[in-house]
């Protein structure tokens, strides 16, 4: 598979302005990928956060696998972590959150909270989710930059509208076909029907998997009607079909990272 590269001024340059919104924030709460508990964080965060409190919610619960997922959140309890599942439909799991970030800043009369993560893992449904009976925004105050907007959420808690937003690490063949399978890399980045062959080799190296997604993507193609002239398979827009319905959860459940 072609390495996926990134521009090398991106990623200082989104730490940097992350950075510099995260003064005057208490809690920060790291979005990762539900399906991909550990290729989903970027460790440069681990720097960013410093001595505030760090809060993981693995989003997008409802792709993986629930077992998989249970154990994850055990294994980040026994690492001392903070991490809840949420799915942004699920208003139950976001006031969960809620209580998790104001419990977070234990003992403060007003804690404030930003959200962090890489592209696409949901960072945005969680603050809207949070923000779903937010009054309105809060007054400015001295000694805060003009352009950080914050909502109250709760008596005791303001949100940051607007996400921090890391680039993905992608330093292993595994993290890229992973990254690039969950939506986190943009689409002219990879090779789509390369990235569909390693989740193929991943599956049949799972056997007994509950939920099934289609390994060949010529049948696939040809299932779902997309073919050439001449009646061969347009494997070209087979990937993306197949990498939407792998997202909206067509093909079932799957947590990518094996919990430990
Ligand atoms: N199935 C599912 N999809 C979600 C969930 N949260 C977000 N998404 C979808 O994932 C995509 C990216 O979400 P968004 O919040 O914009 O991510 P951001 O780029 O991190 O801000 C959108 O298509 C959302 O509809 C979730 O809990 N479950
Ligand atoms: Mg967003």
């Amino acid at each position: 598979m072609q390495p996926i590269q990134w521009f090398p001024g991106h990623m200082a340059a989104a730490i940097r302005d992350a950075a510099r919104r995260l003064v005057g924030v208490d809690v920060v709460i790291e979005v990762r990928d539900a399906r991909l508990p550990v290729t989903s964080a970027n460790p440069a965060l681990a720097a960013l956060v410093g001595r505030r409190a760090h809060l993981v919610a693995l989003a997008k619960e409802d792709l993986a696998e629930p077992r998989e997922t249970s154990r994850w959140l055990a294994d980040f309890k026994r690492q001392g972590l903070r991490a809840l599942a949420v799915r942004a439909k699920d208003q139950g799991s976001v006031q969960r959150l809620g209580r998790l970030i104001a419990q977070a800043g234990a003992g403060r009369p007003n804690v404030r909270a930003m959200v962090l993560g890489i592209p696409n893992v949901g960072k945005s449904s969680v603050i809207n989710g949070l923000l779903r009976r937010a009054a309105a925004k809060t007054e400015d105050r001295p000694g805060v930059t003009r352009d950080l907007r914050w909502f109250r959420v709760s008596p005791g808690l303001e949100l940051m509208d607007t996400p921090g937003v890391l680039v993905p690490k992608i330093d292993t063949p595994e993290a890229q076909w992973r990254l690039a399978l969950c939506g986190t890399v943009p689409l002219e980045r990879f090779d789509a029907e390369a990235v569909i062959a390693a989740f193929a080799a991943w599956l049949a190296e799972h056997p007994g998997h509950e939920d099934e997604a289609p390994r060949d993507l010529s049948a696939f193609a040809s299932a779902r009607g997309c073919l050439q002239r001449g009646g061969l398979p347009d494997l070209d827009r087979a990937a993306q079909l197949y990498l939407r319905d792998f997202n909206q959860g067509r093909f079932g459940r799957f947590t990518l990272d094996p919990a430990p």
